[in-house]
């Protein structure tokens, strides 16, 4: 039945490989592909150098360190920098920590149960990202120039910047003793789920990469996609992709792909996809059967992933057994405490050793 689904949306398949080794060959040109047409350039990694400007030692019921940190780095003759904020819990000797892609700075957020998560032994990195670039047509303040020629068709939107300073923010964690590299991961929610998505293809450090209701141009196929479509998002927020994904407007078939390359790009590392079946903007449904077409790139490492029954998914319902983990919370669009549980459960029965 999902077979019959993504047929008739005619999505494309996967790019054809036999082996890992043949996959991983692959790997750039997707990369490419998606950087030329819809992300824009990733620009290149480049080394940090970090000063804690502010620690509370007892923080959360002295239960954890707060850090506030500056990440700085050079980059084409410029100097960069952005704020990071970190809660490392106490007494653990090594520490998954979430690099969460957040819209506002506070540590206590309608998104971001904190001391949930740091009771769960998870460390966190706030990455806020309009301190990082403007969520806005600026090119000039924050990480905007490096973007460089915004006339330049493959120039990086705003998601590639807020990208890579999740990247450089995972530089500076994994210089952290307490940091566990094995069990690194990147999360975030609609904007910044999109976000979280293209880091953790780029960025293979990143062990878990979570997208929560991410939509259009996230998660979700792009083809047939109920609510927002390429015309709406390249006209409301052009200024987060490449200039030329808007050519794709009414156009999605000249795609040469679909947004489950993007999810397939985390093979063989795991990937949780959370969806809001009041969501329809960004469209459940069309970020399931995404899961499913990019599952055949985890089975090229012999790994299952999606494992889920062959239809949609009803509210309720979770599917943790693969390498990638689904769930489909009731009610409508956010990041609540039910998705941060659901993804915190998957990562405590999933983490590598
Ligand atoms: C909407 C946008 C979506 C989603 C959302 C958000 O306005 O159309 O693609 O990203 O914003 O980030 O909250």
């Amino acid at each position: 039945m999902l077979k019959k689904l993504l047929t008739s949306r005619s999505v494309p398949p996967l790019p054809h490989a036999v082996s890992p080794a043949e996959w991983e060959t692959l790997r750039p040109e997707m990369l490419k592909s998606l950087q030329d047409n819809v992300y824009g350039r990733m620009p290149a990694a480049v080394p940090v150098t970090s000063n804690i400007t502010e620690r509370d030692p007892a923080f959360l019921a002295n239960r954890a360190i707060y850090d506030k940190v500056t990440i700085s780095f050079a980059y084409a003759g410029r100097d960069y920098s952005f704020p990071v904020q970190i809660i490392q819990p106490k007494f653990r000797r090594k520490v998954p920590y979430f690099i969460t892609l957040s819209f506002r700075s506070s540590v206590f957020d309608r998104y971001l149960p904190a001391e949930e998560i740091v009771s769960r032994g998870f460390g966190i990195a706030i990455v806020q990202y309009t301190s990082v670039a403007g969520d806005d047509n600026d090119f000039e303040s924050g990480l905007g120039p490096m973007a460089d020629d915004r006339t330049a068709p493959d120039a990086p939107g705003k998601i590639a910047l807020w990208a890579y300073a999740a990247s450089r923010t995972a530089d500076y964690l994994l210089t952290r003793p307490e940091c566990d590299a094995k069990n690194l991961i990147v999360i975030g929610h609609s904007r910044l789920g999109k976000t979280a998505l293209v880091c953790g293809a780029h960025d293979e450090r990143f062990a878990f990469v979570i997208s929560n209701d991410s939509g259009c141009s996230g998660a979700a196929i792009t083809r047939g996609k109920y609510g927002e479509d390429i015309a709406f998002i390249t006209k409301t927020f052009p200024y987060w992709f490449a200039p030329r994904y808007a050519e794709y407007a009414d156009r999605e078939n000249a795609l040469p792909f679909d947004q489950h390359w993007l999810l397939a790009l985390t093979a063989p590392r795991h990937l949780l996809v959370g969806s809001a079946v009041e969501d329809t903007w960004a469209d459940p449904a069309s970020e399931f059967l995404s899961c499913r077409a990019a599952s055949p790139a985890w089975e090229l490492y012999g790994l299952p992933g999606l494992r889920s029954f062959d239809r949609l998914a009803v509210p309720g319902e979770k599917y943790h057994e693969g390498y990638i983990g689904y769930h489909l919370r009731p009610g409508a669009h956010f990041m609540a405490r039910t998705d941060w549980c659901r993804y915190m459960d998957y990562i405590a029965a999933h983490r590598n050793k």
